[in-house]
């Protein structure tokens, strides 16, 4: 008998290593193993994704403090620690072998040690703790996209989290190729009282991309453990760069057009930015919220969600604003709300909810009064910023029919958007697929939010909106971004928007609910049924068709003055971004292609030509 089987029989009930076992695949046994001599796990819990286990799961996330029920039966919450609120990007490492490097964007460090630091810190940390091993897919089940991946983590929060979140896939694995190339995760929350890392100082999320393995260690924000959602996504895009596909931070939307068409569109936004808001905006049918797998089939872009359900900010979610997702979370639905206030009568609140604040209750401090302070002296809100909620896809009245369609959806358009307040107008679509990776994608720039810890508000340079999980260097990931499409027939269209544009007042241009109109607008596009102003930056929307379309969506009248405010080219601005822009891939980019500085050239001087014919802002009726 080998080792492996030996561990396992000491380690598993006889119920549990049937359930193991019946997997026929030596890695995965192996991956179990090593894990329960790492961290020497009290018992071992195999999930077999039979109602029996994942209730199971669900009633150990409460019976063990890590969920507290709330007045609906259905919904739980769940505490972060009170510095555990978020993605932690200093502490997310990728372990690179020696000569090895992924340039200066990314956050990494010399393997060995890595492995070691790791290592030590999550040995032994299960041991007065039961192990749960997961399996799932990425990707709908059975499909091209399809990705496995073993989850094993001593969180039941991160089990109960990622049954909502991601595709159960205990039988796929029991019938898919055994050297099928599988992610492996393993998480460990660390030492916990009351429920909660205590060891944050020593949290980290170690990428091991030669073993597709993320270590994930004293931490409990799903950001940080998840092993489905972010810490997968850096491992696909590996993945996806050795075979030719995109892995993306994109929602997958159908905008539907005139006669019932419906038009499919990716959309990459930085956390905190609009994503799941558009992919929700009502009328159009929902794929998915945060992850995208794109791939060129039989000659067409096609893209899939590679979750079932949504890990969404619930700050400002209202029953007026966005009536689908309230519904659900005030439904029978299964709903983890983190980081929310538990009210006196157990509920769950956030801010920006739409009612009074309350007075009292329980938050992710503790014992929640108005006016509690904390060790600095600044006032803790009732709710997190980042306070989410944990749903699943099929719940919601807008999902999408082509949710688990193995093939994917046809890919019309795709989307760049950030938190820019000075720049960028509200819509427009690129001059050409490259022109679009490179102004649009390659630079996008976004003011950072709660999603990440660090201060909010500052400019940042947010590629693709992918920098965050990028794990290959950014000059390769941009150029496998131009060259997606060289086989493809029908070239997706490119376009950006932002939702957060400003007045020299700060007073913000648009409203929240217009972006129901770019994207008819972008799906008019897309059919070539629109004109639209060739511009010095792209192709601007004509007055005359915003104004009917906000008459037809919006049912108000959409002003001259608004829209001159709103599609204005701000040339400095505009001109200072690229300089910053071109600087970072100058300064930090080795690997940058050269057509990169080229077409961010020819845009300068185009402005330049414009500002020298028409000063600092114009409109862009002057281009008609
Ligand atoms: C994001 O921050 O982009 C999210 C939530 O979608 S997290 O799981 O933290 O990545
Ligand atoms: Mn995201």
């Amino acid at each position: 008998m080998n080792d492996t089987i030996s561990i396992l029989e000491s380690a598993l009930t006889d119920a549990n290593l049937g359930k193991l076992l019946a997997i026929p695949n030596r890695r995965v046994h192996k991956f179990v193993a090593d894990a329960i001599v790492l961290c020497k796990p009290m018992k071992v819990f195999i999930c077999n994704d039979s109602t029996m286990d994942t209730e199971y799961i669900r009633r150990n996330a409460i019976a063990r403090g890590e969920e507290t029920p709330l007045a609906n039966p259905h919904h739980t919450v769940h505490f972060d620690g009170y510095f555990d609120q978020a993605r932690d990007k200093e502490r997310t490492v990728y372990l690179v072998p020696e000569g090895e490097s992924l340039g200066e964007q990314l956050v990494q460090m010399d393997r060995e040690k890595g492995l070691n630091s790791v290592r030590k810190r999550i040995d032994g940390s299960m041991e007065h703790k039961k192990m749960v091993v997961r399996f799932f897919s990425l990707g709908p089940l059975d499909s091209p996209f399809s990705i496995p991946v073993v989850q094993i983590t001593d969180s039941f929060y991160v089990a109960h989290s990622e049954d909502l979140l991601y595709r159960r896939g205990y039988e796929y694995f029991r019938r898919m190729p055994e050297d099928k190339e599988i992610f492996w995760m393993l998480h460990s929350s660390g030492k916990l009282i009351h429920s909660v890392s205590t060891d944050w100082k020593k949290r980290g999320v170690m990428i091991d991309y030669k073993q597709n393995t993320v270590y994930s260690v004293n931490t409990q924000y799903a950001g940080n453990t998840i092993g489905l959602k972010k810490l997968a996504l850096r491992l696909a895009i590996r993945k996806a760069d050795g075979e030719g596909w995109l892995a993306e931070h994109m929602f997958l939307m159908a905008v539907h057009g005139p006669s019932a068409r419906k038009t499919y569109f990716t959309g990459a936004y930085p956390s905190g930015c609009g994503k799941t808001s558009t992919s929700m905006v009502r009328g159009n049918t929902i794929v998915g919220d945060d992850l995208s797998y794109l791939r060129v089939l039989d000659g067409k872009v096609k893209a899939v969600n590679v979750e079932q359900g949504i890990f969404g900010i619930i700050r400002s979610v209202t029953e007026r604003d966005d009536p689908v997702i309230w519904d659900v979370l005030h439904s029978n639905q299964p709903a983890i709300f983190s980081n929310v206030l538990i009210s006196e009568d157990a509920e769950p609140r956030w801010l920006d909810d739409g009612h009074e604040p309350p007075e009292s209750g329980v938050n992710h401090s503790g014992e929640w009064f108005k006016g509690k302070v904390d060790r600095h002296g600044e006032e803790i809100e009732y709710a997190h910023k980042n306070a989410r909620y944990t749903i699943r896809l099929e719940g919601l009245k807008n999902l999408d029919a082509c949710l688990e369609d193995p093939r994917g959806v046809d890919v019309g358009g795709i989307i760049y958007g950030g938190r820019d307040s000075d720049t960028w107008v509200p819509v427009q679509q690129s001059l050409d697929w490259k022109h679009g990776v490179i102004t649009m994608g390659a630079s996008l720039e976004s003011e950072t939010t709660a999603a990440t810890l660090g201060p909010s508000g500052v400019r940042k340079f947010q590629p693709f909106s992918n920098l965050d999980f990028l794990s290959i260097p950014l000059g390769k990931y941009v150029q496998n971004h131009l060259d997606f499409v060289n086989e493809v027939e029908t070239v997706p269209l490119i376009f950006s928007v932002n939702y957060f544009q400003q007045d020299e007042k700060g007073k913000f241009l648009t409203d929240k609910s217009d972006k129901q109109v770019w994207l008819k607008w972008m799906e008019l596009r897309v059919h070539n049924e629109v004109e639209a102003i060739q511009t010095p930056i792209g192709y601007i929307p004509k007055y005359d068709d915003l104004k009917h379309l906000f008459t037809i969506y919006r049912n108000r009248d959409y002003t001259r003055e608004e829209y001159d405010a709103q599609f204005s080219i701000r040339v400095p601005e505009l001109l200072a971004k690229i300089d910053r822009v071109e600087k970072i891939y100058r300064d930090t980019v080795p690997d940058a292609p050269a057509i990169l500085f080229e077409i961010l050239s020819e845009q300068r001087d185009r402005l330049i030509k414009a500002k020298n014919d028409f000063g600092d802002c114009i409109l862009s009726n002057i281009f008609l």
